[in-house]
């Protein structure tokens, strides 16, 4: 075709895939993304992306990609639909399940790879077009414990600062967060600033890349973290390094932590996690002395039994040594996926509304009936694990999932099948069929982040424009245009012609987003809260935290055991996480020249586990814990610890979440992906390979 026929698009947007946010040029040709580069002005990115956000998007084109909406029929299979008969069917079988069950027979999942305007509609089709607040996200399954944490300790959902006091902080520690792989924009960053000064002190089972940037690694046990930051305190405290004029000034609950640290000096730290004790006072001081320093966290610190309890402690630790509220001295969660932080921020959540307000708030709650023109209930509605166990006991009879792929990615997947099945009714919006797919009787096909309109939310709180480069393929629509027909067809018509007028909605009924509309977000972003004139918060708290009083509340937590632990029938401890080159539940990755890069997925165990049970590198090999058994191939690696292996969870040929149980934080139920109980042996016909006994001449 002539140069003069082609139809060029060029659009500036935000990566679909991580929190990190990076800005993006995309440039497509004939309705096709031929190119990506970084946007030169994104404020979290500054001209660079990782291989995800630059290669990663031949996926919108793939083959597989679901181009009309599929019913299941009789025969058991999927068959294509007209976008009428689905939603007619949607709107026939809730409608049904509502008039006999009631609303709160209803449950439904927002998607964090989705828009905040997307999510938006997700929770008012929910709630104003069902009636229930039985609906989630899978923050659920990730940073919750985070996001409870830091509103208990001071008052908002959010990092308390932005990416650029990585290069502001003369120290800073990394607790359980893999950025060079999970975050690797930022994880540059990181590595540069150490390059430039920043003294990084990592504290992981696994000695990550970051670890020989930074000055002092620490390996705790899994599942130990609370008694080190507890013990990072009480050096604080008995070395003389606690910023009393800002406990005075800011802060109430001090001396009942103070009476807890005495249990919690180095040496019994060290019984209770293995860091040398030495090792810990050192990490003390670098923090407490340093004029700046940042606690940065990932899902190492919230994916266990005590998760929210532990991110208390980071911000206790931050209390003490005066060191939030100024640049380079943030409390920065790594926040996961694209938009995690606006599923939540956007009231996907069973017990708030936008922007954190809760449902039973009477004066919240009115304002909401008096837009949306319903009444609603003022107690929560399930969260993500309670909607599997209401299913499996008959009490859930459908389920809306959108863009989460729940079969693969939550914990304990026999349950989550189980309580699948049991489902009078499924519907999942998604982009492709996944493992959740399987079980659903209606598919309705999706557009993905190149395909629409709307914004997302990162870790920083910026909340930054999405742009289209292309058209959703085939029949496929809008998740926003999807959620307003199905909800228009249940009786609820919402009153948006665009994401925009959304905007417009959540703007006038969420304080902190009060400023906020597509136009003033331009090409910067905003970082909420956002006051009426515009005025964004890169920094928060600079002078009150957001609680009565506007003091921050120290918590007295002592260190508990993990929900699993190593025993004589399961000797070893698993710890999932991450790969660079995939991207969760890897619909989308493994459909890109990174499955190329990375075709499956493998065991990281010790030299030492792997001579005592006779593997080696590459061997297949079988991981059994209570819950479930899976196959995979063995690497051998001195980057874990002996007593600890490691896997992912992207490829659902290995369906490493079979392992995982059912235990999970005490406070938001996000489920201990960190710490698995198992036994790992070579599998039968490998066995074949150990030396014989009697080896014939
Ligand atoms: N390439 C890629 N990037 C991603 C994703 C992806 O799938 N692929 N997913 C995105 C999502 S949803 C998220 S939430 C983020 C997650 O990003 P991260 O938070 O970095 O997640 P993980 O790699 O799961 O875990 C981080 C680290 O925690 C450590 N850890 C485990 N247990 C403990 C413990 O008890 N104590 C301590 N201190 N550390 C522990 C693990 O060894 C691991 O190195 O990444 C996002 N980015
Ligand atoms: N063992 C173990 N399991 C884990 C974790 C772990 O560390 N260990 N981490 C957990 C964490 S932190 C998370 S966040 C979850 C993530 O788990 P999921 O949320 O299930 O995973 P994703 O791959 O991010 O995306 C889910 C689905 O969204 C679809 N999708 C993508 N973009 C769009 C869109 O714009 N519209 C629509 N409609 N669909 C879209 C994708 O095709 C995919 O099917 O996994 C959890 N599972
Ligand atoms: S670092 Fe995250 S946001 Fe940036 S390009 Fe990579 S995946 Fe996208
Ligand atoms: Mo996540």
């Amino acid at each position: 075709m002539p140069p003069s026929e082609r139809f060029d698009h060029d659009v500036t947007t935000t990566c679909g895939y991580c929190g990190v946010g990076c800005r993006l040029e995309a440039h497509a040709v004939d309705g096709r993304v031929v190119s990506i580069a970084p946007a030169l002005d994104g404020p979290a990115n500054r001209g660079h992306t990782c291989l995800k956000g630059r290669f990663a998007h031949g996926f919108s084109r793939k083959r597989e990609r679901l181009r009309t909406p599929l019913i299941r029929a009789a025969d058991g299979d999927l068959r294509a639909a007209s976008w009428d008969e689905a939603i007619a069917l949607i709107a026939r079988e809730l409608s049904r399940i509502r008039d006999t069950s009631g609303p709160d027979a209803i449950a439904g999942l927002a998607s964090s790879r989705a828009t905040n305007e997307d999510c938006y509609v997700m929770q008012r089709l929910m709630r104003a077009a069902i009636g229930t607040h039985n609906i989630d996200n899978c923050s659920r399954v990730c940073h919750s414990p985070t996001s409870w944490a830091l509103r208990q300790s001071f008052g908002l959902s959010g990092a308390t600062g932005s990416f650029d006091d990585i290069e502001h902080a003369d120290a800073a520690i990394l607790i359980g967060a893999n950025p060079t792989e999970g975050h690797p924009v930022a994880g540059a960053r990181i590595k540069q600033a150490t390059l430039r000064g920043l003294q990084l002190v990592t504290i992981d089972p696994r000695r990550i890349e970051l670890s020989d940037y930074g000055v002092l690694h620490l390996s705790p046990r899994p599942g130990s973290n609370a008694a080190v930051m507890l013990g990072l305190a009480h050096v604080v405290a008995r070395d003389g390094l606690v910023d009393h004029p800002f406990l005075d000034a800011r802060t109430e609950g001090y001396d009942a932590v103070e009476d807890l640290l005495a249990d919690y000096a180095p040496a019994d730290v060290q019984r209770i996690s293995g860091i040398p004790a030495g090792d810990l006072e050192r990490a003390a001081h670098i923090y407490a002395e340093a004029e700046n320093a940042s606690l940065l966290w990932g899902l190492g610190v919230t994916e266990h039994k005590y998760g929210s309890e532990v991110v208390r402690l980071i911000c206790n630790l931050a209390l003490m040594c005066g060191k939030v509220g100024r640049p380079g001295s943030a409390l920065l969660p790594l926040r996961g996926q694209n938009n995690v932080q606006g599923s939540s921020d956007m009231g996907a959540l069973p017990d708030t509304f936008t922007g954190y307000q809760s449902v039973a708030d009477e004066d919240v709650a009115q304002r909401f009936e008096a837009r949306w023109g319903v009444s609603m209930k003022r107690e929560r509605g399930l969260k993500i694990p309670e909607m599997f166990d209401a299913a499996v006991a008959g009490e859930l009879k459908a389920m809306y999932i959108f863009g989460e792929d729940v079969a693969q990615t939550d914990p304990n997947t026999t349950h989550v099948v189980a309580a699948l099945d049991a489902l009078e009714f499924l519907v999942v919006q998604d982009i492709f069929c996944n493992e959740t797919t399987r079980y659903a009787d209606v598919v309705l096909p999706a557009s993905s982040f190149l395909e629409k309109r709307g914004t997302f939310t990162n870790a920083e709180r910026r909340i930054q424009l999405v742009e289209a480069a292309i058209e959703p393929p085939g029949e496929a629509r809008t998740d926003f245009d999807i959620l307003l027909a199905v909800s228009a067809a249940l009786g609820h018509e919402m009153p948006f012609a665009s994401p925009s007028d959304a905007m417009d909605e959540i703007a006038a009924l969420t304080p902190d987003w009060a400023g906020v509309s597509h136009e003033r977000v331009g090409r910067r972003g905003l970082q909420w809260p956002v006051a009426a004139d515009g005025t964004d918060s890169p920094i928060l708290y600079g002078s009150r935290f957001e609680l009565p009083g506007g003091r921050a509340r120290f918590a007295a937590l002592p260190y508990k055991p993990p929900g699993s632990e190593a025993d004589d029938e399961f000797p070893l401890v698993l710890v999932t996480g991450r790969r660079l080159e995939h991207y969760n539940a890897g619909t989308m990755t493994r459909r890109t020249g990174n499955l190329e890069l990375l075709p499956s997925d493998w065991l990281e165990l010790h030299p030492d586990d792997a001579a005592r049970l006779w593997v080696s590198d590459g061997d297949l090999v079988s991981v059994r814990s209570a819950h479930g058994r899976i196959e995979l191939p063995a690497r051998v690696t001195e980057r874990i610890e002996p007593g600890h292996v490691f896997t992912a969870f992207h490829f659902p040929e290995v369906r490493t979440n079979l392992l995982i149980g059912s235990s999970a934080d005490v406070n938001t139920s996000c489920p201990e992906y960190k710490v698995v109980a198992v036994d790992v042996r070579p599998v039968a016909e490998q066995a074949s390979r150990m030396p014989a006994i009697a080896a014939a001449p």
